[in-house]
């Protein structure tokens, strides 16, 4: 048998590099020009933008890693599988310089890349991740106001609340009514107050790019600006009990004057009916200890769900 010759062996280590380049840089513009736009969540907000953003930067960065390793799995099949009648081992190697350095060099440029873009990406304002939470990191540029005018950049609070098993919008800016429906202006930075009349929750309005834990007794902040028109998915994220598939709804975002009249013609309508009056003050979390004796006199103003509590419209199969 034969040892082979180092000189008529052929430079593998060149091969195999020239045909991962073309192979990652073939995948990495199918991913970019292709893949990208129609990555999830889409782009209906910045948040949502940049989620995309960082799902494309990340299949960037590890296509090229998984090519390699198939590849690499590939060509020792084809090239280095033992031949019939071969029974010797491979040749021993110990200490190869060059491999060495190469692995330790490319781990540390993939890990070092992306702890840094994902630690930028979740602090950097409207971000991804946007350092938000029942203490947010930084604020949302816009004016903070008690009331809210089309076209002024003031800021809209909604204050979203969860309970088995649905989910109920507050506008503390429009006298502190309340809508099952969720209703968001165009171009305008939404502050999101995420609570939870009971158990755990999760407030996942998908096309926003929005999902925020709804914790009883903790008031969870995440901010968003929508940048185009049409409807949102929301849904609740956290398994929450027995009809947690069935806590989803709908929500729209609108031209700023349309939710301006959409608002104010709620209000005046929960103000004439008496609902205002009847709901608990506004604040940010809510006990629900005292809550349900409120939300009894509801229903029978206005056939109402929400922050008052314990109350689902009738001959809903999940009244309590
Ligand atoms: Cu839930």
């Amino acid at each position: 048998m034969t040892t082979t010759q180092p000189a008529s062996e052929p430079r593998h280590g060149l091969r195999l590099f020239l045909i991962w380049i073309i192979l990652a840089l073939a995948a990495d513009l199918v991913i970019w020009f292709v893949w990208y736009p129609h990555l999830p969540p889409g782009d209906m907000s910045d948040a949502a933008r940049h989620q995309q953003f960082d799902i494309a930067v990340l299949a960037i960065s590890a296509a090229p890693v998984i090519i390699f390793v198939l590849l690499y799995f590939i060509y020792s099949l084809v090239v280095w599988r033992a031949r019939p009648g071969d029974d010797s081992d491979g040749e021993p190697i110990y200490g190869n310089t060059k491999v060495q350095a190469t692995w330790i060099i490319g781990t540390t440029v993939i890990v070092l890349w992306l702890f840094v873009f994902g630690t930028v990406e979740l602090v950097v304002p409207a971000g991804a991740g946007a350092g938000e939470g029942p203490s947010p990191i930084w604020k949302l540029a816009g004016t903070q106001t008690t009331s809210w005018t089309a076209g002024a950049n003031d800021m809209l609070q909604v204050q979203v609340i969860a309970q088995q098993w649905t989910f109920t919008y507050r506008y503390p800016q429009f006298g502190g009514m309340e809508s099952t429906e969720l209703m968001l202006p165009v171009d305008t930075p939404v502050t999101f107050h995420v609570t939870s009349l009971d158990v755990i929750h999760s407030f996942w309005a998908y096309q926003l790019g929005v999902k925020a834990d709804a914790n009883p007794q903790v008031d969870n902040v995440a901010y968003v600006t929508a940048k185009a028109l049409g409807s949102v998915t929301v849904r609740c994220n956290e398994l929450c009990g027995l009809w947690h598939g069935a806590m989803f709804n709908y929500g729209h975002v609108v031209p700023q004057t349309s939710f301006e009249s959409w608002a104010s013609g709620v209000q005046s309508k929960e103000q004439s009916d008496g609902v205002l009056a009847a709901l608990p003050p506004y604040t940010l979390t809510y006990d629900p200890t005292v809550i349900p004796q409120l939300g009894n006199a509801l229903p029978t103003i206005d056939g109402i769900t929400g922050a008052a509590g314990y109350y689902y419209p009738p001959g809903d199969p999940v009244t309590p």
